[in-house]
């Protein structure tokens, strides 16, 4: 009778050591972590702080023009804004966006820079007429080899393709041939689906519909024998039938951001800035007899006769000399696909009927 008692009392005790020993394991551990990582780190090791000031082109841009960062540092960037109000984004392939900083405002961000290579820290909003000038460059460098070449320096594929093949980025490219009436995707699609086997191999390549113009599809299939208006139609619905839907959402915010400002929401070339650029002559030294305004995407005439590589290149590279900024530096390679994607989508099922 004595004995259970004692024997249930040691059984407790074990319990209760095993029991602490497990909540100290489960929880003081992770509490530890949290407090090294949130309380003990930040306060013992400061983080190098980067003062920038964001300006409008006109009195500076962003300064510094040039930091060097290591790779797996991780620094403080403290934005400050004393004219107007800016967007302060960081690039690519970040998803750092600091969104609006207001006059007196300062904005700051801890980043990590994990990778080697070149970012940029531009304006996504329209401060002034050489808004777009306002960038800035972090190097990003490798810490266990200072001087090795940057990835992000490596030539675009696509770009050295076309330099190769000797295409002009900025050659005019009227299409010979537009559509008489608005693009119908959907009867597009049926007519893609009646010709089944017929449709021309190549057309239903994407790698080929890169390479090509929709103009040049279009002959192809009216060469096969389809009526004009039913060929365009099933051009259209080459060109847009299968983009992603979430994807296009996505990348319609890059588009607003940085593009609408000259080419206008709808893409029809309208936007704000372009009358910036007329105003200051940007684009129309050089002797060219047509000034260069921004494109207008829902255009027929020149945008059926250009191809996918060639807007992508152009996005990429920029204008010569023509107000059209070079997005190599901001955006991903795939955002850049994604924009040339979204760029068909404001032809082919624009908002209204395509001006010709
Ligand atoms: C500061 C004004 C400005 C901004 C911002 C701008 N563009 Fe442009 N863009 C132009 C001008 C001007 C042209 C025409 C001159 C040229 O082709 O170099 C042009 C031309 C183009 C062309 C070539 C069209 C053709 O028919 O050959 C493409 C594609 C293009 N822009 C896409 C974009 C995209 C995508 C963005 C946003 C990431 C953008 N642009 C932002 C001014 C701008
Ligand atoms: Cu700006």
């Amino acid at each position: 009778m004595t004995e259970r008692p004692t024997r249930t009392a040691g059984r407790t005790r074990g319990e209760i050591v095993a029991l602490a020993a497990l909540v100290v394991i489960l929880v003081g551990f992770p509490a530890g972590v949290l407090l090294y990582q949130f309380v003990v780190r930040p306060a013992v090791a400061d983080v190098r702080t980067i003062d920038l000031l964001a300006r409008v082109p006109e009195t500076g841009g962003i300064t510094p023009e040039t930091i060097k960062v290591a790779a797996g540092e991780p620094v403080r960037l403290r934005v400050s804004v004393p004219d107007v109000t800016h967007g302060i984004a960081i690039g690519p392939g970040l998803a750092l966006d600091l969104g609006h900083v207001d006059p007196g405002q300062v904005k700051e961000v801890r980043v990590t820079f994990e990778r080697p290579g070149r970012y940029t820290v531009y304006c996504n909003v329209w401060c002034s007429p050489n808004h777009w000038r306002m960038r800035s460059t972090i190097l990003v460098y490798d810490p266990a080899r200072p001087d090795a070449a940057l990835p992000s320096d490596a030539p675009d594929p696509v770009i050295e393709s076309l330099a190769a093949r000797h295409v002009d980025l900025d050659a005019p490219h009227e299409a010979p041939a537009v559509p008489a009436r608005p693009f119908a995707s959907e009867r597009g699609a049926r007519v893609v689906d009646r010709l089944g086997p017929a449709l021309p191999a190549d057309l239903a390549r994407p790698e080929w519909r890169r390479r090509h113009s929709p103009a040049q599809a279009w002959a192809r299939l009216v060469a096969a024998g389809l009526a004009r208006d039913e060929a365009w139609d099933a051009v259209a619905h080459l060109w847009v039938g299968a983009l992603d839907g979430a994807r296009l959402e996505a990348v319609a915010t890059l588009f607003r951001k940085n593009c609408a400002a000259c080419h206008g929401e709808s893409g029809d070339g309208r936007g704000p800035g372009a009358a910036a650029l007329a105003a200051q002559g940007i684009g129309q030294h050089g002797g060219a007899a047509a000034p260069k305004k921004p494109a207008a995407f829902t255009r027929a005439g020149s945008m059926l006769g250009g191809t996918s590589e060639l807007y992508y290149a152009k996005v990429r590279r920029g204008g010569m000399g023509t107000g059209m900024p070079s997005w190599g530096p901001v955006l991903t390679r795939d955002e850049t696909w994604m924009l040339v994607d979204y760029l068909w989508t404001l032809q082919f099922r624009p908002a209204r009927a395509p001006r010709v």
